[in-house]
């Protein structure tokens, strides 16, 4: 089988292929740090989440967070976390995974507690409740240059998102985002933007969770690949890691290091992939 066309073509050469300033600021950083590597800060107190951020941002383009598991959440966290992303050059992407009608989701991404719109370049959402998803996210973030990813996929164990799901979502995106002004890509653990669906120039960022070195899963119906299986492979531009770094035994510079294994594993995949012509 040839490989998916998009796989073929150096990430700085995709960005002109882009209008959201998300999506050119993550393809430029990529570019320019050589990293496909983004690290998802699960741990549960804001104040060690920026620990870990300092040991891994040099080596990634994005740090992923999910923001309502930390117990001392406040808007100096997301100050602290917008400043160290400017100083150490990555985006900020609040794995939200909203799931609720147009006006709700609306609501939940502009205000609350977390004010996600306010400090967040990307977030993600689920197909179900259908494109007035997609509607009501896109009043409150394509005004300020944010990005969204719906959900084609899991790396979960027996996930719905399959087949005929999966297709649909990315047909609905195809159909409510007619500029790709808004939705920039995809969560999957495949290339589903079928080659038959695209035309010609049309882009989309596929990020991948899931992703480990040593461990194959957990106990709780997580699934791991490691970063060739899925770059190289799958043909994802972005490996998401948590647990695989932050959760790495040892002193402080084992974080750093350990990160630093991965970009390196990522980008030896995509070179290899780009190689492959
Ligand atoms: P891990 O520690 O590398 O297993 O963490 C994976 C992260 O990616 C975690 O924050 C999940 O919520 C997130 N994730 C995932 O694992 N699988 C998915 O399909 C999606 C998100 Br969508």
């Amino acid at each position: 089988m040839s490989p998916h066309p998009t796989t073929l073509i150096p990430y700085g050469e995709r960005i002109k292929l882009h209008t959201n300033p998300t999506a050119i600021k993550i393809l430029e950083i990529m570019n320019r740090k050589k990293t496909n590597l983004a690290v998802s800060v699960d741990v549960t107190t804001a104040s060690e989440a920026l620990k870990v951020i300092k040991r891994v941002g040099a080596s990634v383009c994005m740090v992923k967070t999910h923001v309502d598991i930390f117990e001392d959440f406040t808007h100096e966290f997301t100050e602290e976390l917008v400043k160290l992303s400017k100083e150490l050059d990555f985006v900020i992407f609040e794995d939200r995974k909203f799931a609720d009608i147009g006006n709700t989701v609306s609501l939940q991404y502009s205000s609350g507690i977390h004010k996600i719109s306010s400090w967040s370049d990307l977030t993600n959402a689920h197909s179900v409740p259908g494109p007035g998803i997609i509607s009501g996210l896109s009043k409150i973030g394509k005004p300020l240059g944010r990005g969204l990813l719906l959900l084609a996929e899991m790396s979960s164990k027996g996930s719905l998102a399959i087949n005929e799901y999966t297709e649909k979502t990315f047909k609905m995106v195809k159909e409510t985002d007619l500029n790709r002004e808004f939705v920039i890509g995809f969560i999957a653990q495949n290339r589903i933007d079928k080659i038959e669906l695209i035309k010609k120039g049309e882009d989309y960022l596929i990020l991948s969770p899931g992703v480990g070195l040593s461990l194959k899963g957990d106990s709780l119906g997580q699934q791991y690949r490691t970063p060739y299986e899925c770059i190289f492979e799958s043909g994802s531009d972005i490996i998401i890691v948590g647990r695989g770094i932050y959760g790495i035994e040892g002193d402080e510079k084992a974080i750093k290091d350990e990160a630093e294994r991965y970009r390196q594993a990522g980008w030896k995949a995509y070179e290899e992939r780009l190689n492959r012509k």
